[in-house]
């Protein structure tokens, strides 16, 4: 495991000087923001970009992400065109030396929060879902005030989309996933990128829309839709470790059914137990980046929501102590199993 820290670019209050002085923190994740899903990333910007991040001294360790044009998961006629561009894109990914390449398979929305602002007893503020207030915003309506992730789409466009979902079901979501690998992960290999899908976060149904990249299973058969080693996984707490291409490390505290909150790293404030997701990453001999994934907003810190620098930064440095405690723990005899399963 090598350390990453996400940059969103000139226009991101998180430097990289800043993120220069986090210890041990090697690799940049970071992306093209700027170019609509569909069009091929332009060269030039691309190496302007990989130049910035290798000036700062760090490695571009993997592009989060290559947006997948809705028409590909809708499987209409365009795709084909359209992924002829991303296959361009990952070749131009892969003539910069960068190896890794996240991407999600999320109908209309990224990931999704109901609140970005929750205040915690500590006085910092997190994000929050509750599938109970999803029924609070209204599509029809358009998207004001639903703290979604990358809301792309507005009015009329996000209720031609709606409404062609309908017809797409898990199933059909499958294909067209499938389709779309079959093209993209000879090109990747080829060129030396590992493909790692992210899971659908939050892992289940929203607005009656799709989500297939939900558990354990669902990953088992996305590596096996196209079996090359190029077809991975962003993290998965231990199993598959042998397709785990990049890992996000983050704690929740679940409060119920479909509802949690996000804690700071350690485990005891979450429901996830961080030095068991290690060991299985080290179990399997992970040697890709990893990156704290979203962090509270604290000591009074105002920015894009999930990604300010302190609590990240504080999340960068516990994981890396967990790490290096690993290093002088066996490896148990079970343990290869147990993280494979
Ligand atoms: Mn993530």
């Amino acid at each position: 495991m090598y350390m990453t820290f996400r940059w969103f670019g000139s226009a991101d209050p998180v430097t990289l000087p800043y993120i220069r002085q986090i210890p041990g923190v090697e690799g940049i994740v970071s992306a093209l923001h700027e170019v609509p899903a569909g069009e091929p990333w332009p060269k030039d910007a691309l190496t302007r970009h990989a130049e910035k991040i290798d000036a700062a001294g760090f490695r571009f360790s993997v592009v989060e992400s290559v947006p997948v044009h809705e028409d590909i998961k809708l499987g209409r006629p365009t795709r084909d065109r359209l992924i002829d561009h991303y296959c361009l894109t990952i070749r131009r990914i892969g003539e910069l030396g960068i190896p890794v390449l996240c991407y999600n398979f999320m109908p209309v929305f990224d990931w999704m929060r109901t609140t970005l602002d929750r205040r915690l007893d500590d006085g910092s503020f997190t994000l929050a879902y509750d599938h109970a207030d999803l029924g609070r915003f209204d599509l029809a309506r358009g998207l004001a005030g639903l703290p979604a992730w990358a809301s792309a789409y507005e009015g009329p466009e996000l209720a031609a989309l709606l409404a062609a979902y309908r017809d797409v079901h898990e199933e059909q979501l499958w294909e067209h996933l499938g389709y779309f690998l079959e093209r993209i992960v000879p090109v990747a290999a080829e060129v030396g990128v590992k493909l790692a899908i992210h899971p659908d976060d939050p892992p289940w149904s929203i607005f009656g829309l799709p989500r297939i990249i939900t558990d354990a299973a669902a990953l088992a058969r996305l590596v096996a839709l196209v079996d090359h080693n190029a077809n991975g996984v962003t993290f998965c707490t231990g199993s598959f470790g042998a397709r785990v291409h990049f890992a996000h490390c983050r704690n929740v505290r679940v409060t119920g059914d479909r509802r949690f909150y996000e804690t700071p790293h350690p485990s005891r404030f979450g429901s996830v137990d961080m030095p068991n997701v290690l060991r299985a990453l080290r179990d399997v001999g992970f040697s890709g980046p990893m990156r704290p994934d979203h962090g509270r907003m604290i000591w009074g810190e105002a920015g894009r929501p999930g990604y300010g620098l302190y609590d990240r930064a504080l999340g960068a440095m516990y994981l890396q102590g967990l790490w290096e405690a690993l290093a002088d723990e066996p490896v148990a005899p079970q343990s290869f199993a147990r993280a494979s399963r």
